[in-house]
Protein backbone atom coordinates (compact mmCIF):
# COMPACT_ATOMS: atom_id res chain seq x y z
CA UNK A 1 0.00 0.00 0.00
CA UNK A 2 1.29 3.78 -0.94
CA UNK A 3 2.03 5.51 2.43
CA UNK A 4 1.04 9.29 2.09
CA UNK A 5 3.29 12.22 2.75
CA UNK A 6 3.11 15.52 3.50
CA UNK A 7 5.82 18.11 2.44
CA UNK A 8 5.46 21.52 3.47
CA UNK A 9 7.37 24.02 1.25
CA UNK A 10 6.41 21.94 -1.90
CA UNK A 11 6.40 24.64 -4.04
CA UNK A 12 10.51 24.97 -5.00
CA UNK A 13 13.73 24.13 -4.01
CA UNK A 14 14.48 20.91 -2.14
CA UNK A 15 10.48 20.11 -0.98
CA UNK A 16 10.03 20.62 -4.47
CA UNK A 17 12.60 18.62 -5.71
CA UNK A 18 11.12 15.69 -2.79
CA UNK A 19 8.46 15.91 -4.19
CA UNK A 20 8.75 14.77 -8.00
CA UNK A 21 11.50 12.05 -6.63
CA UNK A 22 8.68 10.25 -4.33
CA UNK A 23 6.14 11.31 -6.91
CA UNK A 24 7.42 8.55 -8.69
CA UNK A 25 8.02 6.16 -6.37
CA UNK A 26 5.47 4.27 -3.64
CA UNK A 27 4.32 7.53 -2.08
CA UNK A 28 1.03 9.52 -2.72
CA UNK A 29 1.65 13.05 -1.74
CA UNK A 30 0.16 16.07 -0.23
CA UNK A 31 2.39 19.15 -1.39
CA UNK A 32 2.11 22.65 0.62
CA UNK A 33 2.90 26.16 0.25
CA UNK A 34 1.81 29.61 0.03
CA UNK A 35 1.47 29.60 -3.77
CA UNK A 36 -1.29 28.66 -5.23
CA UNK A 37 -0.28 28.82 -8.91
CA UNK A 38 2.77 27.06 -8.47
CA UNK A 39 1.17 24.22 -6.62
CA UNK A 40 -1.58 23.77 -9.10
CA UNK A 41 0.81 23.32 -11.83
CA UNK A 42 2.90 20.85 -9.50
CA UNK A 43 -0.26 18.70 -8.74
CA UNK A 44 -1.15 18.81 -12.46
CA UNK A 45 2.56 17.47 -13.26
CA UNK A 46 3.00 15.20 -10.87
CA UNK A 47 -0.70 13.76 -10.90
CA UNK A 48 0.85 11.78 -13.85
CA UNK A 49 2.76 9.39 -11.27
CA UNK A 50 0.75 9.31 -8.49
CA UNK A 51 -2.17 10.52 -6.51
CA UNK A 52 -1.74 14.55 -5.16
CA UNK A 53 -3.23 16.80 -3.06
CA UNK A 54 -2.33 20.38 -2.53
CA UNK A 55 -2.69 22.41 0.68
CA UNK A 56 -2.09 26.14 0.46
CA UNK A 57 -1.55 27.35 3.49
CA UNK A 58 1.20 30.29 5.80
CA UNK A 59 3.14 28.06 7.93
CA UNK A 60 3.17 30.95 10.61
CA UNK A 61 -0.76 31.65 10.61
CA UNK A 62 -1.91 28.81 13.28
CA UNK A 63 -5.20 28.85 12.52
CA UNK A 64 -4.45 28.34 8.61
CA UNK A 65 -2.79 25.38 8.94
CA UNK A 66 -5.33 23.99 11.53
CA UNK A 67 -7.84 24.68 8.47
CA UNK A 68 -5.83 23.45 5.98
CA UNK A 69 -5.87 19.97 7.49
CA UNK A 70 -8.48 19.86 8.96
CA UNK A 71 -9.56 19.97 5.28
CA UNK A 72 -7.92 17.29 4.13
CA UNK A 73 -10.75 14.47 2.80
CA UNK A 74 -10.79 11.56 5.26
CA UNK A 75 -8.72 9.37 2.63
CA UNK A 76 -5.97 11.75 3.14
CA UNK A 77 -6.11 12.18 6.45
CA UNK A 78 -3.74 9.71 8.18
CA UNK A 79 -0.10 11.07 7.32
CA UNK A 80 2.43 8.47 7.35
CA UNK A 81 5.40 10.67 6.73
CA UNK A 82 5.58 14.59 7.44
CA UNK A 83 8.38 15.99 6.34
CA UNK A 84 8.92 19.95 7.86
CA UNK A 85 10.98 21.75 5.02
CA UNK A 86 9.44 25.04 4.80
CA UNK A 87 11.35 27.47 5.71
CA UNK A 88 13.96 30.48 4.53
CA UNK A 89 16.34 33.27 5.84
CA UNK A 90 15.36 36.50 5.57
CA UNK A 91 17.87 39.21 5.45
CA UNK A 92 21.84 38.88 6.38
CA UNK A 93 22.76 41.57 8.94
CA UNK A 94 24.34 41.95 12.44
CA UNK A 95 21.61 41.78 15.16
CA UNK A 96 22.62 45.50 15.62
CA UNK A 97 21.29 46.50 12.59
CA UNK A 98 18.77 43.64 11.98
CA UNK A 99 15.18 43.99 10.98
CA UNK A 100 12.91 42.61 13.97
CA UNK A 101 10.46 41.46 10.38
CA UNK A 102 12.52 39.39 9.50
CA UNK A 103 13.38 37.90 12.57
CA UNK A 104 9.35 37.43 13.28
CA UNK A 105 9.56 35.56 9.42
CA UNK A 106 12.19 33.07 10.28
CA UNK A 107 11.50 32.19 14.21
CA UNK A 108 7.46 32.14 13.20
CA UNK A 109 8.35 30.36 9.88
CA UNK A 110 11.26 27.92 10.34
CA UNK A 111 10.18 27.32 14.19
CA UNK A 112 6.75 28.16 15.04
CA UNK A 113 5.50 27.00 11.59
CA UNK A 114 7.06 23.51 12.24
CA UNK A 115 5.42 22.94 15.58
CA UNK A 116 1.99 24.33 14.11
CA UNK A 117 2.18 21.52 11.45
CA UNK A 118 3.60 19.23 13.68
CA UNK A 119 1.27 19.15 16.74
CA UNK A 120 -2.30 17.80 14.73
CA UNK A 121 -0.21 15.43 12.93
CA UNK A 122 1.78 13.90 15.35
CA UNK A 123 -1.32 13.42 17.55
CA UNK A 124 -2.90 11.40 14.85
CA UNK A 125 0.68 9.31 14.37
CA UNK A 126 0.44 8.52 18.11
CA UNK A 127 -2.46 6.91 17.99
CA UNK A 128 -2.38 5.03 15.10
CA UNK A 129 1.60 4.10 16.63
CA UNK A 130 3.12 5.09 13.71
CA UNK A 131 4.93 7.68 11.43
CA UNK A 132 8.18 9.31 10.74
CA UNK A 133 8.91 13.37 10.89
CA UNK A 134 11.71 14.65 8.88
CA UNK A 135 12.74 17.79 10.23
CA UNK A 136 14.81 20.44 7.53
CA UNK A 137 17.84 21.85 9.31
CA UNK A 138 21.09 23.54 8.16
CA UNK A 139 24.38 22.91 9.03
CA UNK A 140 23.88 27.06 10.43
CA UNK A 141 22.42 24.84 13.29
CA UNK A 142 26.29 23.53 13.89
CA UNK A 143 27.96 26.72 13.64
CA UNK A 144 26.41 29.92 14.29
CA UNK A 145 27.81 32.84 11.58
CA UNK A 146 28.35 36.86 12.04
CA UNK A 147 24.90 38.21 10.21
CA UNK A 148 23.01 35.07 10.02
CA UNK A 149 22.82 34.70 14.01
CA UNK A 150 18.55 34.83 14.03
CA UNK A 151 18.37 32.07 11.15
CA UNK A 152 20.64 29.66 12.81
CA UNK A 153 18.99 30.34 16.05
CA UNK A 154 15.84 29.30 14.26
CA UNK A 155 17.95 26.00 12.79
CA UNK A 156 19.20 25.35 16.10
CA UNK A 157 15.68 25.36 17.55
CA UNK A 158 14.69 22.71 14.72
CA UNK A 159 17.55 20.14 15.70
CA UNK A 160 16.11 20.60 19.82
CA UNK A 161 12.69 19.95 18.39
CA UNK A 162 13.78 16.71 16.02
CA UNK A 163 15.74 15.32 19.29
CA UNK A 164 13.01 16.61 21.92
CA UNK A 165 10.33 14.57 19.18
CA UNK A 166 12.38 11.71 19.06
CA UNK A 167 12.31 11.24 22.43
CA UNK A 168 8.76 11.74 23.08
CA UNK A 169 8.04 9.89 20.15
CA UNK A 170 9.86 7.04 20.09
CA UNK A 171 7.58 5.00 22.23
CA UNK A 172 4.67 5.18 19.77
CA UNK A 173 6.62 3.77 16.75
CA UNK A 174 7.13 7.26 15.14
CA UNK A 175 10.79 7.75 13.78
CA UNK A 176 12.42 11.40 13.57
CA UNK A 177 14.88 12.21 11.26
CA UNK A 178 16.65 16.14 11.13
CA UNK A 179 18.38 16.66 8.35
CA UNK A 180 21.22 19.81 8.14
CA UNK A 181 22.01 20.50 4.78
CA UNK A 182 25.15 22.90 3.72
CA UNK A 183 24.57 25.20 0.45
CA UNK A 184 22.40 24.14 -1.48
CA UNK A 185 21.25 26.35 -5.19
CA UNK A 186 17.71 27.19 -4.44
CA UNK A 187 15.91 30.50 -4.25
CA UNK A 188 16.91 29.75 -0.63
CA UNK A 189 19.71 33.25 -0.94
CA UNK A 190 16.93 34.87 -3.48
CA UNK A 191 14.24 35.08 -0.72
CA UNK A 192 17.25 36.34 1.41
CA UNK A 193 18.69 38.46 0.00
CA UNK A 194 14.62 40.11 -0.91
CA UNK A 195 15.19 39.05 -4.89
CA UNK A 196 18.84 40.30 -5.33
CA UNK A 197 19.22 37.96 -8.11
CA UNK A 198 22.82 39.33 -8.61
CA UNK A 199 23.67 39.14 -4.94
CA UNK A 200 22.19 35.67 -4.77
CA UNK A 201 24.04 34.35 -7.66
CA UNK A 202 27.61 34.93 -5.57
CA UNK A 203 26.42 32.46 -2.87
CA UNK A 204 26.81 29.78 -5.12
CA UNK A 205 29.83 31.15 -7.80
CA UNK A 206 32.75 29.24 -7.87
CA UNK A 207 32.06 25.92 -6.67
CA UNK A 208 29.91 23.02 -7.44
CA UNK A 209 26.86 23.92 -4.91
CA UNK A 210 24.44 20.86 -3.73
CA UNK A 211 21.11 20.21 -5.73
CA UNK A 212 17.88 20.29 -4.46
CA UNK A 213 18.01 16.84 -5.96
CA UNK A 214 20.67 15.70 -3.12
CA UNK A 215 18.46 16.48 -0.66
CA UNK A 216 15.82 14.98 -2.01
CA UNK A 217 17.87 11.51 -2.31
CA UNK A 218 19.03 12.01 0.97
CA UNK A 219 15.08 12.20 1.93
CA UNK A 220 14.26 9.11 0.33
CA UNK A 221 17.13 7.19 1.72
CA UNK A 222 15.69 7.83 5.80
CA UNK A 223 12.10 7.17 4.53
CA UNK A 224 12.62 3.71 2.53
CA UNK A 225 15.34 2.23 4.97
CA UNK A 226 13.52 -1.16 6.73
CA UNK A 227 11.00 -0.03 9.51
CA UNK A 228 13.85 -1.70 11.94
CA UNK A 229 15.90 1.59 11.09
CA UNK A 230 16.29 5.32 11.97
CA UNK A 231 17.84 7.68 10.69
CA UNK A 232 18.35 10.12 13.39
CA UNK A 233 20.46 12.51 11.65
CA UNK A 234 22.46 13.66 8.42
CA UNK A 235 24.66 16.58 7.84
CA UNK A 236 25.26 16.94 4.32
CA UNK A 237 28.00 19.56 3.08
CA UNK A 238 28.87 20.17 -0.68
CA UNK A 239 32.48 18.65 -2.03
CA UNK A 240 33.92 22.41 -1.17
CA UNK A 241 32.25 22.95 1.75
CA UNK A 242 34.05 22.45 4.77
CA UNK A 243 31.47 24.52 7.36
CA UNK A 244 28.71 27.43 7.00
CA UNK A 245 31.46 30.17 6.20
CA UNK A 246 34.10 27.94 4.61
CA UNK A 247 33.85 27.81 1.50
CA UNK A 248 37.01 26.97 -1.28
CA UNK A 249 35.55 28.53 -4.59
CA UNK A 250 37.97 28.29 -7.83
CA UNK A 251 37.44 31.77 -9.32
P1 LIG B 1 13.35 27.82 -1.30
O1 LIG B 1 13.26 29.28 -1.08
O2 LIG B 1 13.67 27.33 -2.67
O3 LIG B 1 12.02 27.10 -0.79
C1 LIG B 1 11.41 27.45 0.42
C2 LIG B 1 10.06 26.78 0.49
O4 LIG B 1 9.46 27.06 1.75
C3 LIG B 1 9.11 27.27 -0.58
O5 LIG B 1 8.40 26.19 -1.11
C4 LIG B 1 8.18 28.22 0.18
O6 LIG B 1 6.89 28.13 -0.41
C5 LIG B 1 8.16 27.57 1.56
N1 LIG B 1 7.87 28.55 2.60
C6 LIG B 1 8.67 29.54 3.06
N2 LIG B 1 8.05 30.25 3.99
C7 LIG B 1 6.82 29.71 4.12
C8 LIG B 1 5.69 30.02 4.93
N3 LIG B 1 5.71 31.05 5.80
N4 LIG B 1 4.58 29.26 4.81
C9 LIG B 1 4.55 28.23 3.96
N5 LIG B 1 5.58 27.87 3.17
C10 LIG B 1 6.69 28.62 3.26
O7 LIG B 1 14.47 27.30 -0.28
P2 LIG B 1 15.07 25.83 0.03
O8 LIG B 1 14.42 24.79 -0.78
O9 LIG B 1 16.53 25.97 -0.05
O10 LIG B 1 14.67 25.70 1.56
C11 LIG B 1 13.95 24.63 2.09
C12 LIG B 1 14.42 24.36 3.51
O11 LIG B 1 15.79 23.98 3.49
C13 LIG B 1 14.33 25.58 4.43
O12 LIG B 1 13.87 25.16 5.70
C14 LIG B 1 15.79 26.05 4.54
O13 LIG B 1 16.05 26.71 5.75
C15 LIG B 1 16.50 24.70 4.46
N6 LIG B 1 17.90 24.77 4.06
C16 LIG B 1 18.27 25.32 2.86
C17 LIG B 1 19.61 25.37 2.50
C18 LIG B 1 20.07 25.99 1.24
O14 LIG B 1 21.31 26.27 1.11
N7 LIG B 1 19.22 26.23 0.24
C19 LIG B 1 20.64 24.79 3.39
C20 LIG B 1 20.14 24.26 4.61
C21 LIG B 1 18.82 24.24 4.92
P3 LIG B 1 5.94 29.38 -0.75
O15 LIG B 1 6.80 30.54 -1.07
O16 LIG B 1 5.08 28.89 -1.88
O17 LIG B 1 5.17 29.52 0.49
C1 LIG C 1 21.37 27.49 4.61
C2 LIG C 1 22.83 27.21 4.57
O1 LIG C 1 25.13 28.06 5.30
O2 LIG C 1 23.63 29.65 4.23
O3 LIG C 1 20.80 26.94 5.74
O4 LIG C 1 23.22 28.96 6.48
S1 LIG C 1 23.73 28.53 5.18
Amino acid sequence: MKRTVLITGATSGIGKATAELLAKQNFRIIICGRREAVLNDLENRLSAFTEIFSLKFDVRNKEAVENALNSLPEEWKNVDILINNAGNAHGLDPISDGNPEDWDAMMDGNVKGLLYVSQPIIKMMKIRKSGHIVNISSVAARQTYANGVVYCASKKAVDILSEGMRIELTEFGIKVTNIQPGIVETDFSKVRFKGDEKRAATVYAGFEALKPEDIADAISYCINVPDRISIAELCIYPKAQAEPRMVYRKF
